[in-house]
């Protein structure tokens, strides 16, 4: 019994030294640092008493791991937005260029007339000198056709036509003129003096050219007086193959709105006489006489012709 007393004993003072020996050391090296005595070694024993026992060697505390920073967010790629589509570039249309207007028909010289898809020719009319300008204040005509602005479009006939009725014989339904003669009609003169013309009297009259054969008729011209701004009324122009226009009568021209000279209304319009004479197209009909109708005008009752042509060919 007493030895495993002791033995017990022994071992509580050798761990009892164990412990403290090493807390013994410290202040030790303290005092010799600032030069005093080494303390006697006091008994192990006592020591427990006033120091506390140090700490065993501290454990090392597991540092208390800072939480590692959280690894800053990496900044997520952003998600690279696709950068939208450059829009398109909208390629400006090119602006087509306007089609280059058609080369217009180059003047011709008057001694070669130009020849379009068909082969006809335009028609060239010699003009007298103007007498007036623009278009009379005072002329209030129902069916008035607005004055043209630029050149008359031309008219295309077939090649070879001529004016047929040059110096052919003239009627009329006044035998008798008032001034002038009727071969005026057809002298080739279309001045509009004094003496260039015939007046028929008043109301509605007409004058007829015998072309001497039957022709294909394209145009009838008429210049009544183009000396002033005036219009000529129920201007109508008729062809046909006997003398009486009993047979086979083809009326071209009609102006006569209201059918006061009793040949039928009439669609196409009135118009102020001037030195470009009316140019009436005719589609080619045959036959051999022309008459021309008018009932006075917008100056007097009277009717006035200075020269008709007939353009045509056999
Ligand atoms: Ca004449
Ligand atoms: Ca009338």
């Amino acid at each position: 019994m007493k030895m495993s007393r002791l033995l017990v004993l022994s071992l509580a003072l050798l761990v009892a030294v164990a412990f403290l020996l090493p807390a013994c050391d410290k202040p030790q090296a303290k005092k010799d640092e600032k030069g005093g005595k080494t303390p006697t070694t006091q008994p192990a024993k006592a020591e427990p008493k006033e120091e506390p026992a140090p700490a065993p060697a501290p454990k090392a505390e597991p540092k208390k791991e800072e939480p590692a920073p959280a690894p800053a967010p990496k900044a997520e790629p952003k998600k690279e937005e696709p950068a939208p589509a450059p829009a398109p570039k909208v390629e400006p249309k090119k602006e087509e260029p306007a089609p280059a207007p058609a080369p217009k028909a180059e003047a011709t010289p008057s001694d070669e007339p130009a020849k379009d898809t068909k082969g006809l020719v335009e028609l060239k009319l010699e003009l007298p000198k103007p007498l007036f300008e623009g278009t009379p204040k005072n002329i209030r005509e129902k069916n008035l056709r607005p004055p043209r602005k630029g050149p008359r479009d031309p008219l295309m006939v077939p090649p070879g036509v001529t004016n047929v009725a040059s110096g052919k014989a003239v009627t009329s339904s006044d035998s008798e003129p008032i001034i002038g003669e009727l071969k005026l009609v057809t002298d080739g003169d279309k001045e509009g003096t004094d003496g260039s013309y015939v007046e028929l009297g008043p109301g509605k009259q007409w004058v007829q050219i015998d072309l001497k054969d039957a022709y294909n008729i394209f145009a009838v011209v008429v210049w009544h007086y183009h000396r002033e701004g005036r219009v000529y009324r129920d201007v109508v122009v008729q062809v046909a193959d006997d003398a009486d226009f009993i047979t086979n009568v083809r009326t071209v021209f009609n102006n006569d709105y209201d059918n006061s000279s009793g040949l039928g209304i009439g669609n196409d319009m009135q118009y102020l006489d001037s030195f470009e004479g009316e140019l009436i197209p005719v589609k080619g009909l045959k036959a051999r006489y022309v008459r021309l109708y008018s009932n006075g005008n917008t100056s007097n009752d009277q009717n006035h012709y200075t020269e008709v042509e007939v353009f045509g060919k056999k």
